[in-house]
């Protein structure tokens, strides 16, 4: 079996038991108010990659934790990033048709609708990290720590704080290559450096281990944002399942923008061989992260 198929495996794996758990936990269809719940379902149930929740499984499983415990965490990782996917089609953020080859959840519940599904995603997010964790044999403190971890990525220091910042970019600020790093730390690497910490937190990881794993969400997070760049510059919309060519037209600060496409495809791989070498300690159980960095700068979706 090659590396690719085991990732794919894997990742098939994650996607399945994180899947199943969110079916079985957030609010079903005809429950009151139906609207709600049907958006919920609609955004969630769309066939994203489930790259996150794959992240949190996966860095608790490498430092040797039980991947059974980390399911909430990852389902948790993944409404937030679902709930910023809604707010960032909406009209006053990005406006988006289509999202995962789908219309976008404002498109089919209309916009009041798709700004409330998005906030209950998010408080869904921390119900689950605060109540399912607990539960499944994660102590206390190591939750609360979880819950921190996941607030700070998706605050003003992260993913919120990072799309400010992204629109701010339209209105003309210098084409820096540091503006728009910053811009991608912040917007994009939060969220998948937290889910590295939240798994290797789960795991048990120690520090050393815990300081190669936020290494590695780093470096991967910003590699994974330039490749994003990348497939919106040239990539097929066929495969994206959304429209392409909109961060040129809105003028974003993007990094084919800032260095040219050669540069920034240049720049994705470093920054992959960076977190690939921050996990220099984990020897082979390494691996599947090792992987999963390649898979980030190969992708055509
Ligand atoms: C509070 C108004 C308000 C907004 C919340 C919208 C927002 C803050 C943040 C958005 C940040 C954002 C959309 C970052 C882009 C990250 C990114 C590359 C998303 C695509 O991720 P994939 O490729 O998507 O993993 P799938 O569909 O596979 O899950």
């Amino acid at each position: 079996m090659t590396a690719g198929d085991r990732l794919l495996l894997a990742m098939e794996r994650g996607r399945k038991a994180v899947e199943e758990y969110l079916a079985q936990r957030l609010p079903p269809e005809g429950e009151d108010p139906s609207v709600l719940h049907r958006a919920i379902r609609y955004a969630v149930f769309s066939g994203g990659k489930r790259i996150r929740p794959f992240l949190v499984l996966e860095s608790c499983r490498t430092v040797g934790g039980e991947e059974r415990r980390a399911v909430p965490a990852a389902a948790a990782v993944e409404l937030i990033h679902t709930y910023s996917l809604v707010h960032d089609d909406l009209p006053s953020i990005d406006n988006d048709d289509f999202r995962r080859g789908q219309p976008t959840c404002h498109r089919v519940f209309g916009e009041a609708y798709a700004v409330l599904c998005g906030d209950a995603l998010q408080a869904l997010a921390f119900e689950i990290l605060s109540t399912d964790l607990v539960e499944r044999g994660v102590s206390s403190q190591r939750a609360l720590m979880i819950v921190r971890e996941l607030a700070v990525a998706s605050g003003p220091q992260g993913l919120v704080g990072g799309q400010v910042l992204d629109l701010q970019g339209e209105d003309g600020l210098p084409l820096r290559e540091e503006s728009v790093r910053r811009i991608h730390e912040r917007k994009t690497a939060a969220l998948i450096c937290a889910c590295c910490r939240i798994g290797g937190i789960i795991g048990g990881a120690g520090q050393a281990e815990l300081d190669a794993l936020t290494e590695y969400g780093r470096w991967l997070g910003l590699a994974f944002q330039i490749w994003d760049d990348l497939l919106d510059a040239i990539g097929d919309p066929d495969k994206l399942g959304k429209t392409v060519r909109k961060d040129a037209s809105q003028g974003k600060l993007t990094y084919p923008r800032v260095v040219g496409p050669e540069t920034a495809r240049e720049r994705a791989r470093q920054a992959c061989e960076s977190a690939i070498q921050a996990l220099e300690l984990m020897g082979e159980r390494g691996q599947g992260l090792r992987d999963l960095a390649w898979f980030v700068v190969a992708r055509d979706r």
